[in-house]
């Protein structure tokens, strides 16, 4: 990771070395933290945050369904993120904002600990490489089951819930895949380890419902919106692996892998097609501030620090 000047921590702009952590945080112990990842593009107008509004609400909503009271609120972590893109002056980045029970009592009850609220940042390469996103990458069904509704709620993006992708991701690297694809326990296709799963046939766009274990991905919500304003059907259905071996195309989005073609699934070859080439194109051109369209969800940088 590449160390910028600072990191935004309870409230203040502190060095990047000196953001620590005491060993006894709530969170480290028991993984009780939400979290959140954003980009942050280079636009002909200055840096642009995507969608920033609707990720801090999603960080809200997962801290709500953790029992969990993030000290400060959407408008208040707005304007943190935005003094720290100005601190840290780089014109493209990816935000970190995490809320995690601190230091104070460990058992596995939250009591009376601090919630301790960050937001670092750092740029960040595509999840999946450039040449995943140009070439596709190859992907394996997991052994491991994505985490169900009445385990841990998959709707929040919480901490601890990464230990699932964790397993996942490691089980598909070792054996030689570039990312893992997590069915549910009824086996139905949910999530890849950090990004939604589409398919495309017959020139219809499908993708598993919400209600499946899946993370409401923003990434997922645009490029829906992106590909019925350019005409395409997106249906959200329960898909089982055996749709993704016969899929014309396959591809994963998220903030961090952006939109990444995926051109095999347990070595069945799905090829990389229009479709998600267009739609690749589509999101980078609305992220980049290229597309009138859906300027709405670009949030320019104020151009200096605070104070400056
Ligand atoms: N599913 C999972 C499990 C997930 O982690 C992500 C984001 C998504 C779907 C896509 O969500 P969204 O970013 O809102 O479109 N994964 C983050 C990276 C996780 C990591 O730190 O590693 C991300 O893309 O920022």
């Amino acid at each position: 990771m590449r160390e910028l000047e600072k990191i935004w921590m309870n409230g203040e702009l502190v060095d990047w070395g000196d953001a620590r952590v005491h060993v006894g945080a709530h969170g480290l112990h028991y993984g009780t933290g939400v979290f959140e990842g954003i980009r942050c593009y280079e636009t002909a107008k200055g840096p642009a945050v995507f969608r920033l509004g609707d990720h801090l609400q999603r960080l809200q909503n997962s801290a709500r369904l953790l029992y969990m009271e993030i000290p400060y609120g959407v408008e208040e972590l707005r304007s943190a993120a935005h003094e720290l893109i100005a601190a840290n002056g780089l014109p493209e980045c990816y935000l970190r904002p995490i809320a995690f029970y601190g230091y104070g009592e460990l058992g596995v009850h939250t009591g009376s600990n601090p919630v301790d609220t960050v937001i670092m940042s750092w740029p960040w390469a595509p999840y999946l490489g450039e040449e995943g996103q140009k070439s596709g990458i190859r992907a394996m069904v997991s052994s491991w089951k994505r985490v169900g509704p009445n385990t841990i709620p998959h709707v929040a993006k919480a901490t601890g819930i990464y230990l699932n992708s964790m397993l996942a991701v490691h089980e598909a690297n070792r054996a030689g895949y570039d990312e893992a694809i997590l069915l549910t326990d009824e086996g139905y296709v949910a999530d890849g380890s950090g990004e939604n799963v589409f398919m495309v046939r017959d020139g219809v766009l499908y993708t598993p419902d919400l209600a499946t274990s899946i993370l409401p991905g923003i990434t997922r919500d645009t490029v829906i919106q992106i590909a019925q304003d350019l005409g395409h059907r997106v249906v959200e259905k329960n898909i089982i692996r055996a749709d993704l071996y016969l899929a014309d195309e396959v591809f994963m989005v998220g903030t961090a892998a952006e939109v990444t073609p995926i051109r095999s699934v347990d070595d069945q070859e799905v090829g990389v097609g229009p479709i998600t080439l267009e739609l690749q194109q589509a999101y980078w051109d609305t992220v980049r501030g290229r597309s009138e369209r859906w300027s709405q969800w670009l949030e320019y940088a104020t151009r200096a620090p605070a104070g400056a």
